[in-house]
């Protein structure tokens, strides 16, 4: 994307997320994901589908990704010099496996996942599709003094068939939506909530196909959600949120968030208010 700091804010502000911006070279995008193959060898998918959180404290090559300077070019762009990192995981989509593909795709399309059944039907049960449901990112940190941005860093291409996130442009407006327990399982995040259909203006939606190496970034109060993978190719995406260090956390039941990995990423803390941060480099 060849567009200058001030176009790239002003969209951000307009939309709320921003798309298709290319952030790896063909060779750091290979070492990621070689370094990411190793992980998967070592934890197996199960867990590394959902379960690598903050293990920017951990790896020199995750570490490599969330100070990359192309990402922090665009997050400073909209939040300023003085950046803190709150937080980061991968989520991995995988392919259903190719012998129970079709069954795992009727029985979701059906909505049949999930629900009680008896006899044959209780195979279909057990192939739920992970997805993510409607939501906005705010809704999980008790934060307060500044806006969370969110950067989805594709490792494999993120496509229509393999869900690629969906947003909702303009979103970002409308403050923060009801959110409810989600009625349709294989909801991937971790509360398992949703914002209910009718408060969601899908005939909007976008979808951000990204190539690997590219990222988005969404604005914390901007709608999004993802389908199911359905195609036979991985999907796995770096997300990592961010604040300007002015962001303050807050005690909210509603939203109960402990901050065990801020990093101050660019230019300095005045404010020290995340507690685990007393270094200020990575
Ligand atoms: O990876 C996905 O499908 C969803 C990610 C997401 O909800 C987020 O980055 O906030």
């Amino acid at each position: 994307m060849s567009v200058s700091t001030e176009q790239m804010s002003s969209l951000y502000e307009q939309q709320g997320y921003l798309s298709g911006v290319s952030v790896l070279d063909p060779a750091e995008l290979r070492h990621a994901r070689e370094a990411f193959a190793q992980l998967e060898r070592k934890f197996g998918t199960e867990y590394t589908g959902y379960s690598l959180h903050n293990v920017h404290m951990q790896y020199d090559w995750v570490r490599g990704l969330v100070k990359h300077p192309r990402v922090l070019e665009v997050v400073r762009a909209v939040l300023g010099p003085d950046i803190l990192l709150l937080d980061s995981r991968f989520i991995c989509k995988y392919p259903v496996s190719r012998g129970n593909r079709s069954d795992d795709v009727i029985a979701y399309e059906n909505g049949l996942a999930g629900e009680e059944t008896a006899g044959p039907e209780k195979q279909k049960e057990e192939l739920v599709l992970p997805y993510v449901a409607w939501h906005q990112d705010m809704r999980y940190w008790g934060l307060d003094g500044g806006p969370v941005l969110s950067v989805w860093l594709a490792l494999d291409d993120s496509l229509e068939d393999n869900g690629a996130l969906q947003v909702i442009p303009g979103s970002h407006c409308s403050g923060m939506l009801h959110h409810r327990q989600s009625q349709r399982s294989g909801n991937m995040l971790s509360v398992n909530q949703e914002i209910p259909e009718e408060l969601v203006q899908t005939d909007k939606a976008l979808l951000c196909p990204l190539q690997a190496g590219q990222m988005s970034v969404h604005d914390g109060l901007l709608v999004h959600a993802s389908d199911p993978n359905r195609s036979d190719r991985r999907r796995c995406g770096f997300v990592i949120r961010y604040v300007p260090t002015c962001a303050y956390p807050i005690q909210d039941p509603d939203r109960p968030r402990r901050f065990h990995a801020t990093v101050v990423v660019s230019g300095t803390d005045q404010y020290r208010h995340f507690s685990n941060n007393e270094k200020p480099e990575l």
